[in-house]
């Protein structure tokens, strides 16, 4: 078959139907990808109109070195957040530089990356309302040294470096690093028995 100049093999007005199909269902599922992908956003999953936030939780090297993920773990059920998203997974060198991006320029940037990917993490997604802020504050300030007790890092480090747990400090990072660490159908919408004394569902909003 000759070609005139400009003609396009794949002119799909030219493809048979086993290959329309399969564009069709290759669109498809694009278009699946991008639906869930939409539905991890935090806020996004709020199907009873309240403000529900899921942000990225990682359990850092030492905290899975030191068998410290359940107790970590432990104290987000306790208040009350649930786990929409769990795994044990090691970190690439590509995807440190992408989550750490913005400290790049920073003398302990290259330290930082070597420790994140050394050794597997926990990686979480923990959902509540207002969780960004609830969860900065039960892991306490940077520094182990510096973390007051009651918090993650003032109870269980006294490093500055290794220091046990990362989390999302805003919605916009939320949504990127959740973007970054889980693929789409990785963050499970579910109830759990206890919910409705979790938060007081009785006004219009639970609070
Ligand atoms: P993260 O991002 O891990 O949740 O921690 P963060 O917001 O509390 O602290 P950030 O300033 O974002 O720093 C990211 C991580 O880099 C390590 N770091 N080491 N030795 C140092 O001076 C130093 N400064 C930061 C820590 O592991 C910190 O969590
Ligand atoms: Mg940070």
């Amino acid at each position: 078959m000759s070609l005139r100049k400009g003609e396009s093999t794949v002119s799909s007005a030219r493809l048979g139907n086993p290959q329309r199909i399969f564009l069709e269902i290759i669109r498809l599922k694009l278009l699946q990808g991008e639906f869930f992908r939409y539905h991890l956003l935090p806020n996004n999953l709020n199907h009873k109109g309240n403000t529900m936030e899921t942000t990225l939780i990682i359990l850092k090297p030492d905290a899975v070195q030191r068998n410290l993920m359940g107790r970590i773990l432990t104290r987000f059920e306790d208040k009350g957040l649930q786990i929409v998203g769990c795994k044990l997974m090691r970190i690439s060198p590509e995807l440190a530089a992408e989550h750490y991006k913005d400290h790049a320029s920073k003398p302990f940037y290259p330290g930082l990356v070597r420790f994140m990917t050394g050794n597997p993490v926990l990686t979480m997604a923990v959902r509540g309302i207002g969780a960004i802020t609830i969860c900065r504050a039960m892991m306490g300030a940077t520094f182990g040294s510096k973390a007051a007790a009651g918090t993650s890092r003032g109870d269980f480090g006294v490093s500055n470096s290794y220091n046990l747990i990362h989390g999302s400090d805003s919605p916009e990072a939320a949504t990127r690093e959740l973007g970054l660490f889980f693929k789409a159908g990785d963050i499970l919408e579910y109830s759990r028995v206890g919910d409705s004394y979790v938060y007081d569902s009785t006004g219009s909003k639970p609070e």
